[in-house]
């Protein structure tokens, strides 16, 4: 079997295949040195934890340990195929300074001590804040990274049980806009289109998403069919030159912050020359004429001046969407944290809409998750929803909830959507909400502003739990930290970003005294005594099983169905996607086929709001614009960013991902293979602008807005001019400071951040800034530490800067298997 250095080549061995045909089968395993797969006492099914994309994967296990991993051949999702975070990842969960017991603060500092002890000090901190203030003072802040029976667990525990409406999860930061833009348009959270559309279209159009780097495994099934006969056109919109832009037909390098322009000009031209379903459009959708209106005032020399691209490729991307016979369309966070993040994600949709390409084949839209278990978020109920993709406005919802979990409706808060992250920190800070409650999450580094927010959850007034695996820069604020079991020590489903959902089974203990997320959520429900309107306890489960079996009636007749699903159909399947229901034993494979949507007023999740105030829609208005059901159109006219460039601050500023790392680095940094193809943080600008501002490759440049400065090596950089771009990994856990910057050194990226958010889904806004940088230090003459397989690609001569290698400790194994066996 051949063995290849993942971290030089990070998406392997090309299987290439043409359209209509099945993506060939390729199993990638890693074990650990020394490990041959003889060794291995056990195999236990699970999925990647590290991104959306869900590939499925066997967890090896010898002598109580997680050894590797294994891809398995029969998942829809990778045919067997792992990234380099799903092959080296798991190694984070061995260290050795994971948290093993909970810790207190006591005078001042945080002490180890027993579960009992910091049960007791939350629940009677709970008790106290209740009776002081009531609901309003607890706040929950969660994650994309549980399963879903722990969701769901918070979910009546907090929404049903205590009665707060302060329930959100980092998925604010993450995929909010997906779920916006998907209700916007057809009412309902829902992808519509699955995996396999990248088998069948002829034209895929990626739009602020590096898919090369963020679903390495997605992109490997794009790569092999442009290494196959009559490969799609790629279409890419992007400031940076990525893999995926590298890879394109088109690369619109749109300047920051201009997608709506750039979108209402592809709208223009396709309206223009006529590429559009009229009889779709007439039949299944409202809103057209809106639409056709405000597009006229976006020809393409106009929106080619105000995104500073090409006229001609921005006519040339039209025409490939225009004629395309399948159309597939992703969007991610180029588009979603963005001042006009709903508004621009929606006009993708609405591309789809005009041309009738959705619910067949090759012609589907994914609004992209990033998370693992983001779309479970969704469904639980965070991001400004009820469970179960139910209308917070909509009594009628309410009232089921309540049945099904034996309340009162008037004790499930309803007068608002459910608050959103920021406005949750914004309480915090006015001492409002006096209890936060994060799991799994590290908003320390990962939310915007960072002086602002270890200010706020610094405060002695809150009292500030964390529940993590790791001491984190959150962490060390915290008043009690309490030791979570993750991945592979504890089992649960979760669902990526084609609604395929996996079962992941327990393999091996959880170090020390860490205890699943579920387990603590229990045991916190239990000791507060909360009870259902009976005075029967409220959470009826004991377990996993139970807690999915719970929320299969939670889902019945929504369009999240998981009533046919079961962890025993789940052991030994390759994933199996929502709705799975009666009409849908084996699950549905597309949503809105014949242009059925989930948007008739009395079954939608959400009236919609104002894409540019952000108000909610009222049922009424709602039920005047769309009585029967429809699709919706909305159409947006583009508004500059907030904070653009000027005098003072004369750079745009952008943030995001590299291929090696996920977030906040708790687990890519301690996985040997990750952390040395990208061991520190860096700064990408163009050519152009390093030379004319006198910089070069491997200097300290020390880059500024207004809220504060970041000091890392420049990478010259294929990234469009007048942009700067910094990796968001770099945090201070394993740093001298701990969980602040040591004055002049290094920096997170969200030190420069805004707090400012989308007016429609609250997403923040990582993706534009105004900037102006200037050298701290001249380069000893070696190139940044960035990864150089990546969009950090030096634009240097090949050989100047050494190429990014894992070395022999970082060799997997690649099994091809074609109709003639294995190779
Ligand atoms: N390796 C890796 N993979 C991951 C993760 C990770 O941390 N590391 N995280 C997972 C998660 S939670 C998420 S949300 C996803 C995110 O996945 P992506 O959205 O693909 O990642 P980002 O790097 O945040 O942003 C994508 C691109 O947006 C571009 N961009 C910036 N500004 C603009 C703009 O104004 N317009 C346009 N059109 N593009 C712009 C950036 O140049 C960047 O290449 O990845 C998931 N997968
Ligand atoms: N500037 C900038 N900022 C960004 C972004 C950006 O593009 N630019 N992207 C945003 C996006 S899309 C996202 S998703 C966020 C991500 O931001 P975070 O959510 O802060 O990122 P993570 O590092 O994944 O944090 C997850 C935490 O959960 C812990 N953990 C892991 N497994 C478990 C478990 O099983 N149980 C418990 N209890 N804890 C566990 C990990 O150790 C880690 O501390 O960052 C956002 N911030
Ligand atoms: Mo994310």
């Amino acid at each position: 079997m051949p063995r290849v250095d993942r971290i030089a080549e990070p998406w392997g061995t090309r299987t290439p295949y043409g359209p209509g045909e099945p993506w060939p089968v390729r199993v990638d395993e890693f074990l650990e040195d020394g490990v041959r797969a003889e060794d291995v006492d056990r195999w236990v099914q699970s999925a990647s934890i590290l991104h959306s994309n869900g590939d499925g994967l066997d967890i090896a296990v010898k002598d109580g340990r997680i050894v590797g991993v294994r891809g398995r051949a029969g998942d829809r999702v990778n045919h067997g195929r792992l990234g380099p975070k799903d092959l080296y990842g798991w190694q984070a969960g061995n260290a050795s300074d994971r948290l093993v017991r909970p810790l207190v603060r006591d005078g001042g500092r945080l002490v180890e001590t027993d579960w009992d002890t910091a049960m007791d000090r939350i629940v009677r901190r709970t008790r106290e804040l209740l009776d002081e203030q009531g609901p309003s003072a607890l706040g929950f802040y969660t994650t994309g990274q549980l399963f879903l029976e722990e969701y769901y667990t918070l979910a009546l525990l907090a929404h049903g049980g205590l009665g707060t409406n302060h329930v959100d999860g980092n998925t604010r930061l993450c995929t909010a806009t997906a779920a916006a833009a998907l209700k916007e348009s057809f009412g309902s959270d829902g992808q519509p289109g699955s995996y396999t559309d990248v088998d069948h279209a002829d034209v895929i159009a990626l739009y602020g998403h590096n898919m090369a780097e963020t679903q390495t495994v997605l992109w490997t099934r794009i790569l092999d069919r442009l290494a196959g006969p009559n490969p799609p056109a790629v279409i890419c919109v992007d400031p940076r030159r990525t893999p995926v832009a590298e890879a394109a037909t088109v690369h619109l390098a749109n300047r920051p912050g201009t997608n709506v322009a750039l979108m209402n000009g592809i709208l223009h031209e396709l309206l223009a020359h006529g590429w559009i379903d009229e009889r779709y459009i007439e039949d299944h959708v409202v809103g057209f004429d809106e639409l056709r209106e405000r597009v006229e005032q976006y020809p393409p020399e106009r929106v080619a001046r105000i995104c500073d691209v090409p006229e001609e490729r921005l006519r040339e991307a039209a025409r490939l969407i225009g004629t395309a016979r399948r159309l597939f369309s992703t969007v991610l966070q180029g588009f979603y944290q963005a001042h006009q993040a709903t508004a621009a994600s929606v006009q993708v949709n609405n591309v789809h809409l005009v041309r009738g390409m959705l619910g067949e084949p090759g012609c589907g839209v994914l609004q992209m998750n990033g998370q693992p278990t983001a779309q479970n978020t969704r469904e639980w109920g965070a991001d400004g929803d009820l469970p179960g993709f139910r209308n917070w406005s909509n009594d009628a919802h309410v009232a089921e909830l309540a049945r099904i979990w034996n309340v009162d409706p008037l004790d499930i808060p309803h007068y608002a959507p459910p608050t959103h992250a920021m406005q949750m920190l914004r309480y915090v800070e006015e001492g409002s909400i006096r209890f936060l409650h994060v799991t799994g999450t590290n908003p320390a580094v990962s939310l915007p502003e960072l002086a602002r927010v270890r200010s706020i959850l610094s405060q002695d007034r809150l009292f500030l739990v964390v529940q993590d695996i790791f001491l984190t820069e959150t962490a060390l604020l915290a008043d009690v930290v309490l030791p979570a079991a993750t991945w592979g020590e504890k089992t649960g489903t979760f669902t990526n970003v084609d609604r395929t959902v996996h079962l992941s089974e327990r393999a091996v203990d959880p170090p020390g005294e860490a205890r699943p997320d579920l387990d603590i959520f229990l045991d916190y429900a239990r000791r507060l005594g909360l009870t259902d309107k009976d005075g029967a306890p409220l959470v009826k489960w004991h377990d996993a099983e139970g807690a999915f079996e719970a929320w299969k009636e939670c889902s019945r007749g929504r369009p999240c169905d998981y009533t046919g699903l079961s962890y025993a159909r789940l052991r030994g399947s390759g994933g199996i996607q929502w709705p799975c229901d009666d009409e849908h034993p084996g699950g549905g494979e597309r949503l809105y086929a014949g242009g059925l949507f989930w948007s008739a007023p009395d079954q939608c999740e959400s009236y919609g709001r104002d894409l540019v105030t952000g108000a909610p829609v009222s049922p009424t208005e709602y039920r005047a614009l769309n009585p029967s059901g429809k699709a919706i159109i909305k159409a947006a006219a583009y508004v500059e960013p907030h904070e653009p460039p000027g005098e003072a601050y004369p750079f745009w500023l952008t943030t995001g991902r590299t291929l090696y790392h996920f977030h906040t680095r708790t687990k890519t940094a301690r996985a040997p293979q990750l952390q040395r193809a990208a061991p520190e943080s860096w700064v990408e600008m163009s050519e152009a602008d390093a030379r004319r501002c006198g910089f070069a490759e491997g200097d300290l440049l020390a880059v500024e807005t207004a809220r504060g400065e970041v000091r890392a090596r420049l990478r010259v950089s294929g990234i469009r001019d007048g942009v700067l771009f910094l990796p968001f990994h770099y945090g201070y856990w394993d740093q001298p400071g701990g969980c602040e910057p040591e004055k002049g050194q290094g920096g997170a990226a969200n030190e420069l951040t805004l707090t400012d958010w989308d007016p429609a889904s609250k997403q923040p806004i990582f993706k534009t800034a105004a900037a102006r940088v200037s050298r701290a230090e001249r380069g000893r003459g070696e190139p940044s530490k960035a990864p150089t397989t990546t969009a950090s690609r030096p634009v240097t001569a090949p050989g100047d800067v050494p190429a990014t290698r894992g070395g022999t400790d970082a060799e997997a194994e690649e099994s091809v298997i074609t109709a003639g066996g294995t190779s």
